[in-house]
């Protein structure tokens, strides 16, 4: 072994806690790591300086050639370089010159003067701490001591999380020194450590990257180190220095280097005791009453609960008033429990499996299940409300939804820098690494529209995922590493050491209120029993099982400690859990005593004065969604002004195009679109637009925001411009994310009903990689959480020979989960009530639409009704320019309103006996077979009904057109495959409502895999016969 590792060795047995060797080790790490690594660090220097990096590159490279530096301590001559630019008294005397000597022009190799003796040294005699700036001349041997010095600290700073102890079961560490062990013979110092035994009592000036000498301004050696390991390598792994912002780093730095700064106070240390016996005692509790259930306990992290009641008191004492909360399955009942402070006894009925559920609707399992609940916190002494988001099985997904929800509530409330409402998410170790939608989030956390400004994130990272170790479940050393992306730093912390967890929540939530960005707490912990209670993890990891059954749990652990510093004792132990255990058997008394499961007490957003009685029946009156004509007629002109802007001369026919159109009284798609947000608008209704590329349309037929072609980012949005008192349009281009984005609109739309949230795929296909919001949530929230949802989905949708990828948004998919029943006509008594009773009875609501003032209603009729359905919409391409896709404004006055199908109205509906054919279609297509009828002659023999409202299927109206046409065949038209598309949904139910007294006849195309040809030819061909087979035999 190296004299100076022996050396270092021995400072550690008076100076440092844990081995100093071992930091060593992981400081000295492979060159190329290393390189990479400091780059890192010296970028985020480079990048905070005034000093141009080319500048500092030029000094580093001047230095690389002087014979005295290697060419290795570039990194810390450019961050000396750029600290003596601002301050030349800042660094040694001998480098000052040599700085002088470069700015003047010395050529490399050049610039460094040999001082007149050797006999200075680069080192502050002990007790004489400001000598060294004023001392002569360096040795080499000094100057490269005073650079190893700097490099250490660095060096600590950048890995010394890689050597905290962060595992409290200590298994981890071991491959962490194994994988070390290679790396003793650094290359940090070129391979020489240049400490002897005598440079640990020296001292040395500490550079302005630390803070670890607090008032002091050099420090001997030894006591660097034993600083440097106290800060980042006991209980708290400190991961930040790629974030590249020097300010930032300055703050973490004196937030965990200042000395003595970590210690909390006695009556923080009773708090934080008081809620770990809540915490433990809560699953213990559990355990011990139904001994067979599945809880997901939290038994081996128990610190969650302190540490999140942590992150609250601190949040509110800065002026939060609002948390909204997503977590998975582990704990969440503790947290249910001990920090939303939901009535135990609501809880514990939970587990009565004989109860029945009061609430209609399939309800859910109790670890799936929100809460929202107002409670004075007692630390900040202000009033905060805690919401939990109920969440799916599907690990992550609850992530961009609680974003969501999140930025409506800061809307709302007019929170513009998320002062007043926050979102803390919690993870699972395999999850947090392994889910994409981690990341689609993670990337929106700083876009303008989508910003919650700084998420807390916690992991309860137990080290395994079921049954799979880390080394199987990703391929970062941490599973925190994706944090990284969005510079987030991330607070490793052991959760056996409850001081330093609650230390960690401390600055982790300062962090947020000072710099409104995410940041992460890595708790290490592990987890005491298998996956759930039923589990046998010795079958997996014998090793690790057996070694948590000889571990004492934390409670035990910290009642020890405060016992050992007199701030607790047995009576008081003893009388604290005896006082919660009487708590927990009172609640269970009472749960007895329910005779009902009430779902809707675990409302997670209430939306309270919406409903008329607190039990959710509601007035079924639909208002009016027609306009009067001045209204339409003045948004139709805003929607075609640019007011100052030099817009693009396109945009300017489009423009113009659009006023000729409201002065002849007609509206194409997206003007119709426009009318129908200007007048909720107008009415105070708050509408937001989200998706890719929405704000021009992919289509670029919306242009919603228009921009100035001269003076760069001036942009002008017209619906902002409707009327003075009006409600805000925001209309946003998303980031590239489907399933991260539709799951951020739906916790948009949660907030406030009283709201038209939409959210646009660029084509409708693409919807499928946000499966799981639309599976999981939208189309059964309501069934399993009692949450309704306005939110409009529009999926461009439609067959035009653009190939597989771009015809087909599935509608078959969303068909085959709707609700009602094929083969029941429904009945609800008074006629005049079905549409809005059908609707109320739905999951969603599905449409295919094929006038732009059916498309007006349709919107209007969202915020009309008087409950929220999430509302498909598979919206048109071509249909967009169609010149028989318009509409007059007669369509769209007072009184007009949504057609859930629009009948046949020409020749054949006068005289229907005569009728040989009624085509039931929808979308798109009508205007094709309407045009092959027409050219054919045929407008006497074939009757074209389109269907606008598929699901629920309106077996009222289709019934009156079976009736109207007795004697004609019934086809149904489409141009998708025969295994997509409606047919099968509408099929049986034209059949119901005929009583089963007509076939229905297929006309389309035949099965196939691909929903469309990749050749535009055989698209076509495909078409004509589609079109041929509707009118044959006639
Ligand atoms: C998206 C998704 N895939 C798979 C599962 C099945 N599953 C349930 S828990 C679990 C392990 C989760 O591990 P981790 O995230 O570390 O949380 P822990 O259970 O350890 O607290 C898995 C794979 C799931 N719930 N969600
Ligand atoms: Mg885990």
């Amino acid at each position: 072994m190296q004299q100076a590792h022996k050396a270092i060795l021995k400072v550690r047995h008076f100076a440092v806690r844990t081995p100093a060797l071992r930091t060593l080790r992981s400081i000295s790490t492979t060159s190329a790591n290393r390189e990479k690594h400091d780059n890192v660090a010296s970028n985020s220097s480079r990048s905070a300086s005034t000093t141009s990096s080319s500048q500092q590159q030029a000094v580093a490279a001047a230095a690389k050639a002087e014979p005295f530096l290697s060419g290795s301590s570039s990194v810390y001559v450019e961050d000396m370089y750029e600290s003596w630019l601002q301050d030349p008294s800042t660094v040694h005397k001998s480098w000052d010159v040599y700085f002088r000597n470069v700015n003047s022009g010395a050529l490399p190799g050049e610039a460094y003067q040999r001082p007149p003796s050797l006999g200075g040294s680069a080192v502050v005699p002990t007790g004489t701490s400001s000598s060294l700036a004023t001392q002569g001349g360096l040795s080499v041997e000094n100057v490269d001591k005073h650079l190893s010095v700097q490099a250490l600290i660095r060096g600590y700073q950048v890995r010394g999380h890689y050597m905290s102890y962060l595992d409290p079961l200590n298994i981890s560490r071991v491959s962490l020194e194994k994988m070390n062990e290679d790396l003793l013979h650094d290359n940090i110092f070129g391979g020489k450590m240049p400490f002897s035994e005598q440079d640990m009592e020296q001292e040395f000036i500490l550079p302005h990257t630390t803070m670890i000498g607090g008032q002091e301004k050099s420090l001997k050696l030894k006591e660097i180190i034993h600083r440097l390991e106290e800060t980042y390598c006991d209980k708290i792994g400190v991961e930040y220095m790629f974030i590249n912002n020097r300010e930032q780093c300055d703050w973490i730095r004196e937030k965990f280097e200042t000395p003595r700064i970590m210690e909390l106070s006695e009556w923080e240390q009773r708090l934080t005791w008081e809620r770990l016996l809540r915490a433990t005692r809560f699953e213990e509790f559990l355990a011990k009453k139904w001994t067979s259930e599945k809880r997901f306990g939290l038994e081996g992290c128990e610190m969650l609960i302190p540490a999140l009641k942590t992150l609250i008191d601190s949040a509110s004492s800065a002026g939060v008033d609002s948390v909204v909360m997503g977590m998975p399955h582990r704990g969440r009942l503790n947290v249910l429990a001990n920090v939303i402070r939901k009535d135990l006894d609501q809880i514990f009925c939970q587990f009565d499996s004989k109860l029945e559920p009061n609430d209609e609707g399939s309800g859910d399992v109790k670890y799936h299940l929100g809460m929202s609940h107002q409670r004075i916190n007692h630390v900040s002494n202000r009033m905060v409300t805690l919401s939990l988001c109920a969440n799916p099985s599907h690990l992550e997904a609850v992530d961009p939804v609680v974003q969501g929800k999140t930025k409506a509530e800061q809307f709302y409330q007019g929170d513009t820098k998320g002062e007043k409402v926050m979102s803390i998410l919690m993870h699972g170790d395999a999850a947090f690494a392994g889910q994409g939608v981690v990341y689609e989030t993670f990337h929106l956390s700083d876009l303008p529209a989508y910003t919650t400004h700084g998420t807390i994130h916690v992991v309860v990272n137990n080290q395994i995922g079921f049954t799979t170790d880390p080394r199987h479940s990703r391929s970062s050393p941490y599973c925190t590493d994706v944090a990284m992306v969005v510079k987030a730093p991330i607070f490793h912390v052991n959760a056996d050491d409850p001081e330093a967890v609650i230390y960690v929540c401390k600055i982790a939530a300062e962090w947020r209120m000072r710099y409104r960005k995410d940041v992460v707490i890595d708790l290490v912990c592990y987890r005491r029993f298998g996956h759930n209670e039923m589990d046998e993890p010795m079958f997996t990891q014998p090793l690790m099982y057996q070694r948590i059954k000889k571990h004492a749990n934390v409670f035990k652990l910290y009642t020890e400690k405060l016992k050992a510093r007199g701030l607790v004792d047995d009576a008081t132990v003893e009388t604290k859990l005896d006082e919660y255990e009487k708590i927990c058997e009172t609640a269970i008394e009472k749960a007895k005593t329910e005779t009902m499961l009430q779902f809707r007490h675990w409302l997670d957003s209430p939306w309270k004065g919406f409903f008329k009685d607190p039990y959710g029946k509601v007035d079924l009156k639909v208002a009016d969604t027609g306009l009067p004509e001045e209204e339409l007629k003045h948004i139709g002109e805003v929607m075609s002004q640019a007011s100052d802007m030099n817009i693009h001369p396109g945009l300017k026919r489009t423009l113009k195009a659009r006023g000729e159109m409201v002065a002849n009284r007609t509206v194409d798609w997206a003007l119709a679109e426009a009318l129908a947000f200007g007048s909720l608008l107008k009415d105070g209704t708050h509408v937001r637009l989200s998706g890719q590329d929405v704000e021009r349309g992919t289509f670029s037929h919306r242009h919603h925001v228009l921009h100035d072609q001269k003076v760069d980012k001036k942009t002008y949005v017209p619906l902002n411009h409707v009327s003075d008192n009006q409600a805000q349009y925001i209309v946003c281009n998303s980031s590239l994310s489907e399933y991260g984005v539709l799951g951020f609109e739906l916790g948009y739309s949660m907030t406030n009903p009283n709201s038209l949230v939409l959210w646009e795929a660029q084509f409708g296909d693409f919807m499928n990689t946000a499966q799981c919001i639309i599976d999981q949530f939208i189309s059964c929230g309501q069934a399993k959480w009692m949450r309704m949802s306005g939110l409009v989905l529009l999926l461009p949708h439609g067959y035009e020979g653009m190939g597989p990828e771009h015809s087909s948004a599935r509608p078959e998919r969303f068909l085959q989960m709707q609700n009602d029943d094929p083969d029941s006509f429904p009945v609800f008594g008074a006629t005049d009530d079905f549409e809005v009773r059908q609707l109320q009875d739905a999951n969603w609501i599905i449409m295919n639409i094929s006038t732009p003032a059916n498309y007006f209603h349709a919107l209007k009729r969202q915020v009309a009704l008087p409950f929220r359905k999430p509302l498909i919409i598979f919206s048109p391409k071509s249909l967009l320019r169609h010149p028989e896709a318009r509409s007059s404004f007669d369509e769209m006055l007072s009184g007009e309103k949504f057609l859930r199908i629009i009948p046949e109205s020409g020749p054949a509906s006068e005289n229907p006996e005569e009728t040989r054919r009624l085509i039931f279609c929808t979308g798109k297509v009508y205007y094709d077979i309407k045009k092959e009828r027409d050219e054919r002659g045929l407008t006497n023999d074939v009757a074209i009904t389109r269907i606008e409202q598929i699901a629920p299927f309106p077996f009222d109206l289709v019934e009156k057109e079976l009736e109207k046409y007795p004697n004609a065949r019934i086809d149904w038209t489409q141009e998708e495959h025969k295994n997509m598309g409606f047919y099968d949904y509408c099929k049986p139910r034209i059949r119901t409502t005929s009583k089963w007294s007509r076939r229905v006849h297929y006309t389309g195309r035949q099965p196939e895999s691909a929903p469309a040809s990749g050749s535009k030819a055989s698209h076509i061909i495909q078409q004509k016969k589609l079109l041929n087979d509707a009118f044959r035999k006639l």
